[in-house]
């Protein structure tokens, strides 16, 4: 949206908003007092609904739209003291058919933070007021959207050398480093948070590894097609698309993803038709159905900032940081974008989006692939002063597939990309240690990044964060290099996996631990000593 617009939609959203909002303030003896002065423009609110009822019996399965595997990660990586809570309950059915009653359309429901989100006329919100379990309500902010920066055609065979288009940006960030030692996010599951995706690329249809998705929701039209379809703004699916073919693309000689082996959710949850504002209610119910499917990684790359200021980037404020703040404290590994709104030399401002300052994320800035920081990625830190972004993946000219050919590739600029080559690294080393939790692939991370290990710590003016990431080490911290499996200890599978590459080498050679371009006795040797 450009600025003009986005300008005028939040001067008419205040006149809307200061219409009601004082009345709003000390519910409901106010509302009475607040007179005809009633606007007919519908608009979105979050509606702050009272406590849910527990039954005695207490929380099971079953009561909540989990999936097993959602239990399962959360019993490997969450931080709450119970695998399930009131936050897992569904909004009632008899609160929800309450809040229609008053003539509101739900948009959606957030069981995490008890909300639901409607789009009301001023006199139904304040028929909503009136309602027993309704403690308050605030509007929904709408979000500034995360474009990607441009974007060219690309050929294959375009760069120089051999090898895909695409190595590049996974060597950078060590990536192909656990490609070589068969890590692919083989039975991990990544949740995406985006625009649409058009799937039908001959990236997602090779017959090794086609693309592999387990769910998928339409949060913007309520259905179960994410892809573009009538009615749909023609480039609906170009942004989630292309973010996509960064992850799950499997094309070798052409264009690989970090983590083609993974099982993917995705979730539609932004609009981007100019018209309709683009808002935070879907994020938040696409984060929720991406942990219910028992994703461990989720990435998004947009952003919201709106009415929020960056003094409220404090990690409690935003509706969709908060929301993120759940989804990791239930172990789930979040990554967003710290976003495209530049940087400057000023560590006591920051440019960044929502939900890019929530406490236990990773937000990720744009670097080219000579690791300096590119003119747009957005510096830090949060209002809180945390270190923000923590980490940098290249996020100018990265390959991926064209939504719009299916045979054809882009190059890519925005921190929209760093986003899911942060997020395939860390999907290969949730994969190779995936007793991490969500405090410790943070801390892997940042602690093996460029800046961390050059400097030893962040960057003071909070625009490169600890660095671009070494997914390769953030793996073997606490792991011999004879490991060759990551699995802690030097044994018969890494026996094999040497031997499986006896010989000279070619390519990436990670039983070559003396660096003398074979794998032979001395490497041999070596890894004998080293059994354990
Ligand atoms: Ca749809
Ligand atoms: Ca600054
Ligand atoms: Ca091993
Ligand atoms: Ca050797």
């Amino acid at each position: 949206m450009n600025l003009k617009l986005h300008a005028a939609l939040s001067r008419r959203h205040v006149a809307f908003a200061s219409a009601i909002l004082a009345a709003c303030v000390a519910l409901p003896s106010a509302l009475a007092a607040e007179g005809k002065s009633q606007v007919q423009t519908e608009e979105a609110w979050w509606i702050v609904l009272a406590p849910k009822e527990v039954l005695r019996r207490g929380i099971q399965l079953s009561d909540t739209p989990l999936t097993t595997r959602a239990l399962d990660r959360r019993a490997l990586r969450s931080s709450q003291a119970t695998l399930l809570s009131a936050a897992d309950l569904p909004i009632t059915q008899s609160r929800i058919d309450a809040l229609k009653g008053t003539g509101a359309e739900l948009r959606t429901t957030s069981r995490w933070l008890n909300l639901a989100s409607v789009q009301v006329t001023s006199a139904e919100l304040k028929s909503i007021a009136k309602l027993p379990f309704v403690r308050g309500m605030f509007p929904v902010r709408h979000s500034q959207r995360l474009s990607v920066i441009d974007f060219a055609q690309a050929e294959i065979g375009g760069i120089a050398g051999s090898g895909a288009m695409s190595d590049p940006q996974l060597a950078q960030i060590g990536v192909d480093e656990l490609h070589a030692r068969g890590f692919h996010g083989a039975g991990m599951v990544v949740g995406i948070l985006d625009t649409g995706f058009e799937r039908s690329h001959i990236g997602f249809a090779s017959i090794e590894h086609p693309l592999d998705v387990i769910a998928e929701w339409d949060f913007v039209k309520n259905d179960g097609n994410t892809a573009i379809q009538a009615g749909d703004d023609s480039s609906q699916h170009w942004h989630g698309s292309a973010i996509l073919g960064t992850l799950a693309s499997y094309l070798p000689g052409v264009l690989l993803g970090s983590a083609y082996e993974a099982k993917f959710v995705l979730a539609k949850t932004e609009d981007i038709s100019s018209e309709t504002p683009i808002e935070e209610d879907y994020y938040v119910a696409g984060m929720e159905f991406i942990e219910a499917h028992g994703a461990d990684i989720a990435t998004s790359s947009l952003g919201y900032i709106d009415w929020y200021t960056p003094e409220q980037l404090n990690g409690v404020t935003c509706v969709t940081s908060r929301a993120v703040n759940v989804a990791t404290s239930l172990g789930m590994i979040c990554l967003t974008a710290a976003g495209n709104q530049g940087n400057d030399s000023d560590p006591s401002t920051n440019h960044l989006l929502a939900p890019a300052d929530a406490l236990q994320v990773i937000s990720c800035g744009a670097v080219d692939i000579t690791g300096a920081a590119t003119w747009f990625t957005s510096d830090g830190p949060s209002a809180d002063g945390r270190v923000k972004p923590e980490v940098l993946a290249c996020g100018l000219g990265v390959y991926s597939i064209n939504p719009d050919d299916p045979a054809g590739f882009v190059s890519v600029s925005g921190t929209s990309l760093s986003t899911p080559l942060v997020a395939g690294a860390a999907t290969l080393i949730l994969q190779a240690r995936p007793s991490y939790s969500v405090m410790s692939m943070r801390s892997a991370l940042t602690s093996t990044a460029s800046d961390a290990i050059l400097n030893g710590t962040f960057d003071p003016m909070y625009i490169r964060g600890f660095g671009v990431i070494d997914a390769l080490a953030a793996a073997s911290i606490d792991r011999a290099v004879e490991d060759l499996n990551l699995d802690g200890s030097v044994g018969a599978a890494d026996l094999a996996s040497l031997l499986n590459s006896w010989g000279a080498c070619s390519g990436l050679c990670p039983a070559d631990f003396n660096g003398d371009d074979v794998v032979g006795a001395a490497d041999l040797a070596a890894l004998l000593n080293a059994w354990s």
